[in-house]
């Protein structure tokens, strides 16, 4: 349970919390005590020697002053005392005079890891690391982040759903995707709850969402990549086109954010340096063609062959939104057929375009996001299309075969929200425990 140590009142308290630094003088000793709320300073006038025959009381502070000297920063502690609100005290304003002190358990005292530690290293021991407060306000922001999402999604009548993760297709490019024995036969990892999100509205549901994990064999050590991630994902019914859930992008975006601004923003811009803003709705939208554009008669080329953007063109194009329209984030839209998958909705009257976009923010994908197809003929042909074999589609293709509305949805990587909101340089850090390549510990 969450204790707020800033709530107590003056006078006999027990604290508990973990040893940051002690400060041992010969006159009187300082330890700082962190909890998850905060910290709290003691302090404990030494008794270095006490004279034979003393009573219990003097050898008590004896033994108390001593088990300071010992104390290894990490160990966790209990005490009782006397608690005083003083502001001139750092850290939060409180100080307790210890009567007693137990340790309760004892941290070894070389400690691993320290604050100019690689990051590599501290994913090491991920459980220290993230004992300081920058990082569990990380989890904090990403927790009311959610909870704002969550409360769109079910205001508006969302269904949540928890889709499966061993599959017996890949749901994206077959390129990134981990097969594990399953019995006499193979599973796939799901790298995203696509097809099932989607089957949802051939069953009726209307609107559904899902936070859950994602699985990419994606080899790649990019700070933006992970093998297995945090997606966040909706889909919904009676849509015209990709701008119906745009909106509803825009609207889940200024929900999480305003959550977020009012509830930490005075921390992040204490830990962070960070002055959050709400973004502004519509948030600006850009063709992809003409984004290229852009980008080029800034001076950037694109050099890949294909017609994505890559990811300095996507860093050129948030920094033309930014001078332009004054806006962190940017719809790119209408991405080419030849770079989207075969389920999405292509242009009426030009099916070289897509009914689609991606979010961009602060210079990076956060998400991908379209109309699908739903005319059962035209899907068939758009994964044959992309020398896909309709027949191992089968239980998705199923779904158009029985009446299904026009719908669409998005995907988003969590972390990358995080990590761009918070100015971090990877998703190492705003991802709890992170899967790479090499990674599999903790
Ligand atoms: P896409 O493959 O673009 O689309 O993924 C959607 C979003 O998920 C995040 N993401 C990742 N995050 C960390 N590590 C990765 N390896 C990784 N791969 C993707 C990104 C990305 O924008 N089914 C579609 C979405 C949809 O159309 O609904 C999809 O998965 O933030």
């Amino acid at each position: 349970m969450v204790k707020t140590l800033a709530a107590l009142p003056d006078g006999p308290v027990t604290v508990s919390g973990w040893v940051e630094t002690v400060r041992d003088q010969k006159k009187v000793q300082f330890v700082i005590l962190r909890d998850e709320s905060g910290a709290v300073q003691l302090v404990n006038p030494a008794t270095r020697e006490v004279e034979e025959g003393a009573d219990a009381a003097a050898s008590a502070r004896l033994a108390t002053t001593e088990a300071i000297s010992a104390l290894a920063h990490g160990s966790f502690i209990t005490v009782t005392g006397e608690l005083k609100h003083d502001e001139r005290v750092k850290l939060g304003g409180l100080e307790v005079k210890i009567a007693s002190l137990d340790v309760v358990t004892e941290a070894n005292p070389e400690t691993p890891i320290a604050a100019d530690s690689s990051l590599d290293k501290r994913m090491d021991w991920r459980f220290l690391d993230l004992r300081h407060p920058k990082q569990a306000l990380i989890f904090r922001i990403q927790t009311t982040f959610l909870h704002a999402l969550r409360g769109v999604w079910v205001e508006k009548g969302l269904i949540e759903i928890q889709t499966p993760k061993l599959m017996a297709s890949a749901s994206e490019s077959r390129a990134e995707l981990f097969e594990v024995e399953y019995f006499e036969g193979k599973a796939y990892l799901a790298q995203s709850p696509q097809f099932f999100k989607q089957m949802a509205q051939a069953a009726g549901f209307g609107g559904v969402f899902e936070v859950g994990p994602a699985f990419r064999a994606d080899p790649s050590f990019t700070s933006r990549h992970a093998t297995e991630f945090t997606s966040i994902d909706t889909e919904i019914s009676w849509i015209n086109s990709h701008e119906d859930v745009m909106a509803l992008h825009e609207e889940l975006m200024v929900a999480g954010f305003t959550a977020v601004v009012e509830r930490h923003g005075a921390e992040i811009a204490e830990l962070f340096g960070i002055e959050l803003q709400v973004p502004s709705r519509p948030f600006p939208r850009i063709p992809l063609a003409e984004a290229k554009q852009i980008v080029a008669d800034r001076g950037y080329v694109i050099p890949r062959a294909d017609d994505d953007m890559d990811p300095e063109g996507e860093r050129q194009i948030s920094a033309y939104v930014k001078e332009t329209f004054g806006h962190d984030f940017v719809f790119l839209t209408d991405y080419a057929a030849s770079i989207r998958p075969f389920y999405h909705m292509r242009h009426e009257g030009d099916a070289s375009l897509t009914n689609s976009y991606d979010l961009i923010y602060n210079g990076v994908e956060i998400s991908t996001g379209a109309q699908r197809e739903h005319r059962i003929d035209v899907l068939v042909e758009q994964a044959r299309d992309k020398g896909m074999d309709p027949e191992e589609l089968e239980f998705y293709l199923d779904f158009f075969r029985y009446g299904v509305p026009p719908h669409g949805g998005f995907g988003m990587g969590l972390a990358r929200v995080l990590m761009l909101m918070l100015g971090e340089s990877s998703i190492r850090e705003t991802t709890y425990l992170f899967r790479g390549p090499t990674r599999l510990l903790p």
